[in-house]
């Protein structure tokens, strides 16, 4: 039988997922069963999640960084590239945090369902939040600058896994890399190559148990919600996400095309559709790039040797869709679970979030899989992910065609910017 594509697949577990809980709960001892024999399945599949998340942000970053020896990417065009990926991915994190902040998705849930959620997550939720609040409290105002520099990165890996630490230490070993000769660092840089796709096999394996996975979460969700609030919570998170990539691709893209691409807005969409259509329909900005790179030739007429620089780097790095959706759903997750998030936390989520979309790999679910950074720099334990699984596919296909109009939204403006074609014939010159 040919095989369903993995998306399929997932919504079809979503689907299953949804019956086997509403049918279970019309029975007594229901919800026990799949307490008992379902819910497993789901907390293996956080566990999974939990457990890849450190090393792919350990060789993603590091690759990415080390990477950067070739000449062209530290030239002015490189440069103002990377400008560019990291100017659209904060704009589109902090749309997400000011929408999810404006329409308080979270605050749709009654206060005897967030208690029960807060007892089906573990207690480790309730105690993690109140201990982060308070050692919030008790910080001063560099604090936050002091806790990003790890005294011991094993420490750092290990229960407590701060992710920020982590990242840092990540960067600075990309940079002595590219500091060295590479003909000190050449074998290392295969081991990391081979680890960088190993890491990846493990993520491409995991989305396989991941319809099963996604099926017990629903199912339980189902089961363990005291009401249907839950849902109504959901479906303000996503239209919030949805509004968000919105804003972004068809209000502030349209923006940078119109006035430093030159170029109509309808004409740039016309000219993408089909790449942002595989892209929504694969959920991988990866699989996506060969069509991407030939909307970005055939149609926006850019010039191959910027789009061959340009749009392979933003598949990788720059999630500004991801990006967005991580702001948003850690600040839902938060609200769920009533906590109410500093400005200093906020404001660590435009930093993680951006640092985690960078780390992202360009597979479906990837986005998902980094949350886990962005929740554990602001003290909320990954198990609330759980919460919001029902409904990532769909928004993983919305965010994966946004991270695709992204790249060609920065490949048109490096094209048009000009410099582009000196800055390359003068490194052919080179
Ligand atoms: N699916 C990822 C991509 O390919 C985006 C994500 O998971 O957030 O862009």
């Amino acid at each position: 039988m040919k095989k369903i594509a993995l998306h399929w697949q997932i919504l079809i577990g979503i689907v299953g997922g949804i019956l086997l809980g509403l049918l279970c709960i019309q029975f007594t001892g229901g919800k026990d069963f799949i307490i008992d024999w379902i819910k497993p399945f789901g907390t293996i599949f956080i566990n999974l999640l939990k457990l890849i998340a450190i090393p792919l942000i350990i060789v993603s970053l590091i690759k990415g960084v080390s990477d950067l020896k070739d000449t062209t990417q530290l030239s002015g065009l490189g440069l103002r590239t990377f400008g560019m990926y990291i100017l659209t991915t904060v704009i589109a994190v902090t749309i997400g945090l000011g929408l999810v902040n404006l329409i308080q998705p979270g605050s749709f849930i009654s206060e005897d369902t967030r208690q029960e959620m807060l007892r089906s997550f573990g207690g480790e939720v309730q105690e993690k939040v109140d201990e982060a609040a308070e050692v919030q409290q008790t910080r001063g105002p560099l604090q936050a600058l002091i806790d990003i520099v790890p005294e011991n990165i094993f420490d750092s890996m290990s229960v407590n896994s701060n992710m920020l630490q982590i990242i840092f230490f990540s960067l600075l070993v990309g940079v002595a890399m590219i500091s060295l000769p590479f003909g000190e660092i050449k074998a290392f840089k295969k081991v990391l190559d081979a680890g960088n796709a190993i890491v990846l096999k493990i993520v491409d394996l995991m989305m396989l148990f991941a319809p099963y996975g996604v099926f017990a979460l629903i199912a339980t969700l189902i089961a363990e919600a005291p009401s249907f609030d839950v849902f109504k919570a959901l479906g303000m998170y996503a239209f919030t996400v949805v509004l968000g990539l919105l804003l972004l691709v068809y209000g502030v893209y349209s923006l940078f095309v119109y006035f430093f691409g030159r170029m109509n807005p309808f004409r740039f969409f016309k000219a993408i559709l089909p790449a942002q259509l595989l892209g929504f329909s694969t959920s991988s900005s990866a699989a996506t790039l060969p069509v991407t790179m030939e909307c970005a030739e055939e149609n926006l007429h850019i010039r191959k040797d910027v789009l061959s620089f340009v749009l392979p780097i933003g598949a990788t790095i720059n999630m500004d869709g991801t990006c967005l959706y991580q702001g948003v759903a850690a600040v839902f997750i938060a609200q769920v679970m009533g906590h109410d998030l500093t400005t200093a936390q906020q404001l660590s989520i435009i930093l993680t979030a951006t640092l985690a979309s960078i780390g992202a790999a360009a597979v479906p679910g990837a986005g998902i899989l980094m949350l886990v950074i962005v929740l554990e720099s602001i003290g909320i334990s990954p198990a609330g992910i759980a919460l919001i699984f029902a409904v990532d596919r769909p928004l993983d296909m919305l965010r994966t065609a946004t991270n695709i109009s992204g790249d060609s939204m920065v490949a048109l403006l490096m094209d048009r910017s000009g410099t582009g074609r000196a800055e390359l014939a003068e490194n052919d010159g080179a």
